[in-house]
């Protein structure tokens, strides 16, 4: 990339809504990205036959992928439902395994699902003012549980990268649905020891 910022800078986070006044990168992803990531299948095919819904997007402030660097942004998570499982992001492990992460969440509510490679796993809440500190290994997905937007703005190194692979095939260890108006954690049945797979 052409590095324009190569003096200390500001930006700003503009509010209500929440997005970056001057950001580098804008993801979005929809339904169709997530294929095989809902545990209903039924309600995924049904949903994505009506629309190619908006699930999450983030806003990127990209800073050269070097140890030393930071990448930082806004993840914004829109609320909803597949059958009974909440929107939430694809999640992933880092690409260079032993890279932490911050996220400090600003509005709404959910959780970081969270999980080692050998099986370990974690939830914390996501609700405004909370700071989690995902340290280096852990696979991490937000989850937003409420009606509103949940919006986290996040730190890590910009050297990281994305490992998708390994969720994509088996999630996570643990599913976070709805029943009865709350969300419930339970067992994801497509998940595998990692000495099973
Ligand atoms: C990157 C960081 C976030 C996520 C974003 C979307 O390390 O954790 O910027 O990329 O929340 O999640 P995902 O799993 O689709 O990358
Ligand atoms: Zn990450």
């Amino acid at each position: 990339m052409t590095l324009t910022r190569n003096r200390p800078f500001i930006y700003r986070i503009t509010m209500a809504p929440e997005t970056l006044a001057d950001f580098d990168n804008h993801i979005v992803r929809r339904l169709s990205s997530m294929q095989g990531q809902y545990h209903d299948q039924e309600a995924y095919a049904a949903m994505l036959a009506r629309e190619d819904t908006l699930l999450y997007e983030v806003y990127e402030i990209v800073r050269p992928e070097v140890p030393g660097e930071m990448m930082t942004g806004l993840s914004i998570v829109h609320p909803g439902r597949v059958g009974d499982e909440y929107f939430m992001t694809k999640g992933h492990f880092h690409a260079v395994p032993d890279t932490a992460e911050i996220y400090y969440c600003m509005r709404g509510q959910g959780y970081m699902l969270m999980e080692t490679p050998d099986g370990d796993w974690d939830i914390q809440d996501l609700l405004p003012g909370n700071v989690l500190y995902i340290p280096p290994y852990w696979a991490h997905r937000s989850i937003n549980t409420g009606t509103t937007d949940l919006v986290t703005y996040f730190a890590y190194p910009a050297h990281a990268g994305h490992d998708y692979g390994t969720i994509e095939q088996y999630g996570y260890r643990k599913l976070v649905l709805e029943r009865d108006g709350q969300p419930v954690v339970v067992d994801n049945p497509r998940w595998l020891p990692p000495d099973q797979r």
